[in-house]
């Protein structure tokens, strides 16, 4: 709750690995009255020493399970994190680990049916017990192969076993859940930005986000 007891304005960034989603909270830096919330990959990273982003990529099988509920306890986190600024924008959400990357290890076997399970089962108990506010989703769409160089480029260094098919099929699960609404539930309205543009371009496709995010003629 802000300080005058009024629930901030939340907006979730989504998009595929490598689509500016940092970049973009970044962009919001500048102003005030605004709490930013990255993504706790760093934390994904380390765990009391143990690095389960990397675990997950080297054996998927094993991992996957530990990796994805140790994402949603983070996420979790972030989403009941109070916020005493009228605005708060998150990396992700709960509902893009569960409709986009555990739907795909699901789908793809990663996952036995019975971790699949539990995960969901934990996933609608959240639902359905914890609030869980959004207000917007700003969904930054991209071409798989310009994130895929971008992956590349930039050279994560658990990601650089990441092959294109695997980027391939998480823009369509983003898509499935952003824009063809396949799953009942899409928390917010979603605001689609073009982030395949360079950085030198995209601030102002940022720009367009902004009377949105901070709801004042800008
Ligand atoms: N990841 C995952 N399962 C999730 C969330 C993320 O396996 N539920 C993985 C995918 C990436 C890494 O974690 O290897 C970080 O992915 P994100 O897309 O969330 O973050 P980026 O740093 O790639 O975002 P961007 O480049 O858009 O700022």
């Amino acid at each position: 709750m802000s300080a005058n007891n009024v629930k901030p304005f939340t907006v979730f960034v989504e998009g595929n690995i490598g689509s500016g989603k940092t970049t973009f909270l970044e962009h919001f830096r500048q102003f005030e009255d605004i709490t930013l919330l990255t993504e706790p990959v760093e934390m994904w990273r380390d765990l009391k020493g143990c690095n389960l982003l990397e675990l997950m990529y080297k054996d998927p099988e094993k991992w996957a399970m530990t990796f994805q509920s140790y994402v949603s306890l983070t996420m979790l986190d972030m989403h009941r994190r109070p916020a005493s600024t009228p605005v708060k924008l998150m990396e992700r959400s709960l509902f893009s680990a569960r409709y986009c990357f555990v739907e795909h290890m699901m789908r793809n076997n990663t996952l036995h049916p019975a971790q699949f399970a539990v995960l969901d089962e934990w996933f609608r108990f959240i639902q359905h017990n914890i609030p869980i506010d959004a207000d917007l989703i700003v969904y930054l769409k991209t071409s798989p192969s310009i994130v895929y160089q971008r992956i590349k480029k930039r050279a994560r260094s658990e990601e650089q076993c990441v092959p294109l098919s695997y980027i391939e099929e998480l823009h369509r699960l983003h898509e499935d859940w952003l824009i063809n609404r396949i799953h009942a539930e899409c928390p917010a309205p979603v605001l689609v930005l073009d982030a395949d543009l360079d950085l030198s371009q995209i601030t102002d496709e940022y720009k367009r986000s902004e009377h949105q995010i901070l709801r004042k003629a800008v």
